[in-house]
């Protein structure tokens, strides 16, 4: 009989600067009880899930900064999500800001998470390829400072069992990169997630911002397909405070076909029948890594 993973991208609309971590956390309840109702028994969630996307801000004020960070998971703004998954059997990923003590310092990560269909975190991620810049840029309309608040990602990109299914975890700008696929596909991934808010305009290079969709799907589909994983993002999109996002959430096939989408910049949730097997045709066939790769010729990419 075909494993299959009956999966959900619960895609959120704008959050308001103001908005509660309370009030997000009824919307993320709400479609993980629409996505429980068609038959998921995995949500993504976006990436800062929990809040407006902060990094758009300049402020000096750490307090000021710190008050956008989570010090623990799941927290009590988050344990109703926690507990309404389990109660429906539904496992999920969850991207938000990470405030945390290790090595003897406070350190800030851009930090996803998967829990499983009991409830239990099995595993984190933290995002490795951080956009943007550190200090005030008068020219942008907006800021991008992620450079800024959050230090690049200290956990590799690690593969994890959850229930029975091998899932990676990437955030937003990590799906733009060869490399974030390919590691997690060499650890025989099946499902590569994450999530994302992405500026319809990037004032750095505006003459793309038409390219905006085009460039995260290809990035999607080719990331799914050259490592023989289904691949989903969820996004945080529509007009926020100011900054358009883009939508387009979705499900991708190991084909590189795309089998949901998402139609609007709202909360929205879109679902697949994920036949696992369907990995081993590309990776035995196509890119069988074991037969074909041929790393020796590949060094210069993991050199600094
Ligand atoms: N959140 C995030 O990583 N966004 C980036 C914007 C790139 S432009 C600074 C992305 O790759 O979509």
């Amino acid at each position: 009989m075909a494993r299959k993973l009956n999966l959900a991208v619960a895609q959120l609309g704008p959050i308001a600067r103001a908005e509660s971590r309370d009030a997000v956390v009824v919307r993320l309840i709400e479609m993980l009880k629409e996505a429980a109702s068609r038959g998921a028994t995995f949500v993504v969630f976006p990436e800062i899930a929990l809040t407006t996307f902060f990094p758009r801000w300049f402020m000096e004020d750490q307090a000021e900064v710190d008050a956008w960070f989570e010090t623990e998971m799941p927290n009590a703004a988050t344990m109703p999500l926690f507990e309404k998954a389990k109660a429906l059997g539904v496992g999920f990923n969850l991207g938000y800001a990470e405030l945390t003590e290790e090595d003897g310092r406070v350190r800030r990560f851009n930090t996803s998470i998967v829990v499983d269909t009991k409830g239990n975190i099995i595993g984190k991620y933290r995002k490795v390829h951080l956009p943007g810049h550190a200090e005030y840029e008068a020219y942008r309309p907006w800021q991008h400072l992620e450079k800024r608040y959050f230090e690049p990602g200290n956990l590799g990109f690690p593969v994890y069992d959850v229930d029975a299914v091998k899932i990676g975890m990437f955030i937003c700008n990590d799906r733009r990169w060869p490399e974030t696929w390919r590691v997690m596909g060499l650890k025989g991934a099946e499902l590569i997630c994450g999530g994302f808010n992405t500026p319809t305009h990037n004032p750095p290079v505006p003459q793309h911002d038409h390219l905006n969709s085009f460039h995260h799907l290809l990035s999607m589909q080719a990331g799914a397909y050259q490592n023989g994983a289904w691949a989903a993002a969820a996004a945080k999109a529509g007009m926020e405070e100011g900054s358009m996002l883009l939508g387009h959430s979705c499900i991708v096939a190991p084909t590189g076909e795309i089998a949901a989408l998402a139609v609007t910049l709202e909360d929205e949730v879109i679902t697949a029948a994920c036949d696992l097997d369907a990995c081993a045709f590309i990776r035995n066939e196509i890119f069988n890594f074991k037969r074909h790769r041929q790393p020796q010729n590949y060094g210069l990419i993991a050199e600094v």
